[in-house]
């Protein structure tokens, strides 16, 4: 027989394992941290200037974004973009907060600050998604100014470009391509943000995977997020950001869940050594996984106030 203090004291350590191993499958909590795809400096120390005021992450991503979208010597982001093969420049952005509400624009001409619209959608409107000239409309009567985001520089290379005009896309622009942001803050709440011109030369009215919640981005409080970057309509049809989301849910790690999303992707593209795309998660204890098809991926990480920047594995050897 048990006597009446062995029981008690049996449902005593019951009652502390249970609470050990709630504590263990609990994410654990990490300081604030800012990631971006490519070598982007200067955009994530704009960023991790909010985070490090105490600040939220939503305002972190968005400001860090909008660095190389005013960067007219950025040809893959906002001013400066290359145009698409009839001499337009159009944006693609979205962004993703804590509580799980999104907004995005594609196919956007004469905003220099796409992502900064695509946080209006979220915050002011029912939708999640506005395109084309809606999202000008909507931009314009939200204050934004309307700009020529042709640059001089853009324009002679399109000029150049039509003498053969073929189209290829470019693997590694100068390695800073498509700006994708995920933070953290002191508060543990995730956001993130993904902004581009597209790829260059594409066709009028081409949407790439970037402004796509769940393909150039996703975010979800309880597990964390990521981005990708590089030929969308090969992450458009994998919806590779999700998927990464959902594999750390199932418990891989950042590096584990990007380097299996990306296996599936190579897997359904044959031509995939002619290409290039690049996959970057972090998780709640603030693991990091980076993840790309070829050579020349890397990511930009800042946190307890250092900003460095880190080469990305890859599959392609
Ligand atoms: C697109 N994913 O429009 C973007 C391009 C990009 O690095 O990421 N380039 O397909």
């Amino acid at each position: 027989m048990i006597s009446r203090r062995q029981l008690l004291a049996s449902a005593a350590v019951t009652s502390l394992l249970s609470r050990i191993s709630l504590a263990q499958s609990r994410p654990k909590v990490a300081r604030p941290m800012l990631i971006s795809t490519w070598n982007n400096v200067e955009a994530n120390e704009a960023g991790w200037k909010v985070l490090a005021g105490g600040g939220r992450a939503l305002d972190a991503v968005e400001a860090a974004a909008r660095v190389p979208e005013a960067d007219p010597k950025n040809n893959t982001v906002g001013y400066g973009g290359l145009p698409d093969r009839d001499g337009h420049v159009t944006l693609d952005a979205c962004i993703m907060g804590e509580t799980g509400k999104a907004g995005s624009v594609t196919f956007l001409e004469h905003i220099m600050h796409p992502i900064s619209v695509a946080r209006a959608v979220m915050e002011k409107t029912p939708h999640v998604m506005l395109s084309g000239e809606g999202a000008l409309a909507f931009a314009l009567s939200n204050g934004f100014k309307k700009e020529n985001l042709l640059t001089e520089e853009s324009r002679l290379a399109w000029e150049a470009w039509k003498k053969e005009a073929r189209y290829q896309p470019v693997v590694n622009i100068e390695r800073h391509d498509t700006i994708g942001v995920l933070g953290f803050d002191s508060k543990n709440n995730f956001s993130g943000a993904c902004t581009t011109s597209g790829l260059s030369y594409k066709m009028h009215g081409r949407v790439g995977d970037s402004p796509i919640i769940g393909a150039g981005l996703y975010v979800d409080n309880e597990i964390g997020g990521a981005c990708a970057t590089g030929l969308g309509e090969t992450v458009m049809r994998s919806v590779g950001s999700f998927l990464v989301v959902e594999l750390m849910r199932q418990g891989k790690t950042p590096q584990q869940a990007c380097e299996e999303a990306l296996r599936r992707l190579i897997r359904k593209t044959p031509d995939y050594r002619d290409l290039q795309v690049g996959m970057l998660a972090v998780n709640r204890a603030g693991q990091i996984g980076a993840y790309a098809i070829q050579k020349g991926f890397n990511y930009t990480l800042s946190t307890e106030g250092k900003t460095r920047v880190v080469e990305a594995a890859y599959y392609v050897k």
